[in-house]
């Protein structure tokens, strides 16, 4: 734990989100895991966004799976290297599939909205 401690220590000292965000401390249910991928399923409805920069865990090169619904558009920034960009209309079940080449802390955030919805902390 203390060298997840330290990475993330270091992720806050390298890296600055493009957006601010209100920190959240409480553990979301909206986060599943299958076999193979992370999932995270992220809901925009009536302007409040869940989850709230929920803290994850993964590895380089497991694919992880946004899938979103909404009632309106907005822009899944993914703060990683290479960074992806996924367009959001409303409807539900949008799946943004992506992996992560480069451990570190991995800001997913909305830029409409303004929120950071997960945090990935990507182990080598
Ligand atoms: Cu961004």
């Amino acid at each position: 734990m203390a060298t997840v401690r330290a990475l993330v220590l270091l992720g806050v000292l390298l890296m600055t989100g493009c957006a601010s965000s209100d920190p959240a401390t409480a553990p979301s249910t909206a986060v599943a895991r299958d076999s193979d991928s992370l999932v995270v399923a992220v809901r925009i409805a009536a302007g409040s966004v869940s989850p709230a920069d929920v803290r994850l865990e993964t590895r380089v090169g497991r694919p992880i799976e946004i899938v979103v619904d909404s009632d309106t558009d907005d822009e899944l920034h993914v703060h990683a290297t290479p960074e992806h960009t996924f367009p959001i209309t409303p409807g539900n079940g949008q799946r943004f599939r992506f992996t992560v080449d480069v451990p570190g802390r991995v800001e997913i955030e909305l830029h409409y909205a303004r929120r950071t919805v997960a945090t990935l902390l990507v182990r080598g």
